[in-house]
C-alpha cells in the first residue's frame, strides 16, 4: 500500500477511535456559538478598556452612567473567565477533525487549517495571560501584557472571522437541532488527483468501507475522488443522547462554578460566593482594596511630608494648594466605583473639592486636557492624561477623604484623583501637579 494511502488509513482510525456521542458538528456550533460571543464580548470590552488608557485625539467618553466602565470591565474578565471551560468544550468537541484525512485536500483548505491553529493557539495565550494578570502574577512573563492581548485580540478577531466564514454552511446546517440528526450526508466535493493517480485508486476497499467518507472512481486515464466535506450525521440513539446531554450539563456546571466563584469582584449579586477571585470586597485599608501601597510606590516619605503642595498650572499661570487650602475650597460628595482593569471593584463615598475648581483658579479652558502627576517614583501609573469630559465632570473630585475619614496612605493621601467612568488605573493617587496640556 503506498505511503500517502497508509497515512490516510491511520489518521481514520484514530478518529474513529476517539469518536464520542459529544463529539459531532451540531456540539460544536451549539458551543461554538457561546464561545463566539464571550470573545465578541472580551473584544468589545477590551477595546473600550484599551481606547479610554489610549485615547485618539477626537475620541469623546461617556461619564454616565458612573459605573460604565466598571460594569465593562467586569463582563471582560468574567466573560474571560468563562471562555476557559467554553474553550475547552470546544475542542473536546473537535478533537477528531485533528486527525482529518487526507490532511491537507487545498491550498485553501491548508489556510483553512493554519487559520484554525493560530485561533486555538492565540485564545489559550490570550486567556492565559489575562487571567494571570488578575492575579497580578506577572511574574513569569516579562512582556508588556498590555500590548501583548492587545495584539492577540487582533488575530484572534481576524481568525474568528475566518473561521466562522469558512465554516458558515456547516453553522447554518446546524444552527437548529432538528437538522443534526437526520443528516442525508450528501455535500460532496469532485477533487481530480492528476498528479498520484494510483494512490487514490489503491486506497483499500476496506478503508472506504471504514470511513463511508471518500469514493474513487476511475474514468479512463483519469483519477478523481469525491469527498464528503459533512461529518456523518451523529448517533441518536438513547445512549447517545443521554451521553450529549450529561456533556452538556458538564459545561454548563463548570461555566457556572467559575463565574459563581470569581465574579463577586466585579459584582455584589456574587459576593457571596467570592472564593476564588484575587479581590473581595471590603477587604483592604479603610474597607476597599489597594493595589499599590504606599509603601510599593516609594512614598511613605513623601506623602506624608508637611512641606506637600499640589501644584496647578496652564502655561505661565501657577497656583500651589496646600492641604489647608484644598480643604477650603467648597467640598463635594460623590459615590464613585474604583474600577480595575483587573476586574474587581467596589463603590465608595468620596469627598473633596472638584478638580475643574482647581483648574478655574488658573484659568483653564472649558476644554483643556490635563496632566496628573504622582509623587510616585517607583513603577507605572504615576503619571495619567485626562480629557475634557472627565475633567469639567461636576463629579469629578481631588478627592480628601474615603467614608468621611481621611485619606489611608494606601489610598493616595493627601490627595488622589476620583472620576466618574474611568479605568482604576487611572483613579491617580499621591497626587503632585496638575497641568492643562492643551
Ligand atoms: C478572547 C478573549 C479576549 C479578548 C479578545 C480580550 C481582549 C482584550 C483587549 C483588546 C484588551 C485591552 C488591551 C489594552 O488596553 O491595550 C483587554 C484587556 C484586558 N483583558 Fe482581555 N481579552 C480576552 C480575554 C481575557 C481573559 C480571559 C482575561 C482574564 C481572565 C482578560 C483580562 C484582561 C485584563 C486584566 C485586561 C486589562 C489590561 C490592562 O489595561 O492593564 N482578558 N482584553
Ligand atoms: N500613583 C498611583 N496611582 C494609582 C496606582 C498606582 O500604582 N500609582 N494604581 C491605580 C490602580 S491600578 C487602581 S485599581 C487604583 C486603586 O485604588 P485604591 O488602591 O485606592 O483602591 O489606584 C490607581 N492609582
Ligand atoms: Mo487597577
Amino acid at each position: 500500500m503506498p505511503v500517502a494511502a497508509r497515512v490516510q488509513r491511520a489518521l481514520h482510525q484514530v478518529r474513529h477511535s476517539v469518536a464520542a456521542p459529544a463529539r459531532n458538528p451540531r456540539m460544536a456550533v451549539v458551543i461554538g456559538r457561546l464561545l463566539a460571543l464571550a470573545f465578541l464580548l472580551c473584544f468589545a470590552t477590551g477595546l473600550y478598556s484599551h481606547f479610554l488608557q489610549n485615547p485618539a485625539p477626537w475620541m469623546v467618553f461617556p461619564t454616565r452612567p458612573v459605573w460604565i466602565y466598571q460594569v465593562s470591565q467586569g463582563l471582560h474578565i468574567t466573560a474571560g473567565i468563562a471562555c476557559f471551560p467554553l474553550l475547552l468544550a470546544k475542542l473536546y468537541t473537535v478533537f477528531p477533525e485533528l486527525f482529518q484525512s487526507p490532511p491537507v485536500r487545498s491550498f485553501t483548505h491548508l489556510l483553512e487549517r493554519a487559520s484554525i491553529a493560530v485561533l486555538v493557539s492565540a485564545s489559550l495565550v490570550q486567556i492565559t495571560i489575562g487571567l494571570l494578570n488578575t492575579y497580578q502574577a506577572y511574574a513569569w512573563f516579562d512582556f508588556s501584557f498590555r500590548l501583548t492581548h492587545y495584539a492577540l485580540s487582533w488575530v484572534i478577531i481576524g481568525s474568528l472571522a475566518i473561521h466562522i466564514g469558512v465554516k458558515l454552511p456547516l453553522i447554518a446546517r446546524y444552527w437548529r437541532k432538528r437538522d443534526s440528526y437526520h443528516d442525508d450526508g450528501s455535500v460532496l466535493e469532485r477533487v481530480d488527483d492528476e498528479d498520484d493517480p494510483d494512490a487514490a485508486l489503491d486506497v483499500p476497499d476496506e478503508l472506504r468501507r471504514l470511513t463511508g467518507e471518500s469514493q474513487t472512481h476511475g474514468v479512463t486515464g483519469r483519477v478523481f475522488a469525491w469527498i464528503d466535506k459533512t461529518p456523518p450525521p451523529a448517533d441518536d440513539s438513547a445512549d447517545a443522547r443521554a451521553s450529549r446531554r450529561g456533556f452538556l450539563t458538564a459545561v454548563a456546571a463548570a461555566v457556572g462554578a467559575v463565574v459563581v466563584l470569581t465574579a463577586g469582584q466585579s459584582f455584589r449579586l456574587f459576593d457571596a460566593t467570592n472564593l476564588f477571585a484575587p479581590r473581595k470586597q471590603g477587604v483592604g485599608a479603610q474597607g476597599l482594596p489597594v493595589n499599590r501601597t504606599a509603601s510599593a510606590a516609594g512614598v511613605l516619605e513623601s506623602a506624608v511630608a508637611p512641606e506637600w503642595t499640589l501644584a496647578v498650572s496652564f502655561g505661565g499661570v501657577r497656583e500651589v494648594f496646600s492641604l489647608a487650602r484644598l480643604e477650603a475650597l467648597p467640598q463635594h460628595d460623590v459615590v464613585l466605583p474604583i474600577a480595575c482593569v483587573e476586574g474587581w471593584s467596589q463603590n465608595a463615598p468620596w469627598r473633596g473639592p472638584r478638580l475643574r475648581d482647581l483648574l478655574d483658579a488658573v484659568g483653564a479652558p472649558a476644554d483643556a486636557h490635563v496632566r496628573i502627576t504622582s509623587l510616585q517614583e517607583r513603577g507605572g501609573f504615576g503619571v495619567t492624561e485626562m480629557q475634557p469630559e472627565f475633567v469639567r465632570d461636576e463629579l469629578t473630585l481631588v478627592a480628601l477623604r474615603l467614608y468621611g475619614e481621611t485619606l489611608d496612605i494606601d489610598h493616595g493621601y493627601p490627595a488622589r484623583i476620583i472620576a466618574p467612568g474611568r479605568p482604576g488605573v487611572l483613579q491617580t493617587k499621591w497626587l503632585s501637579t496638575i497641568e492643562v496640556i492643551s
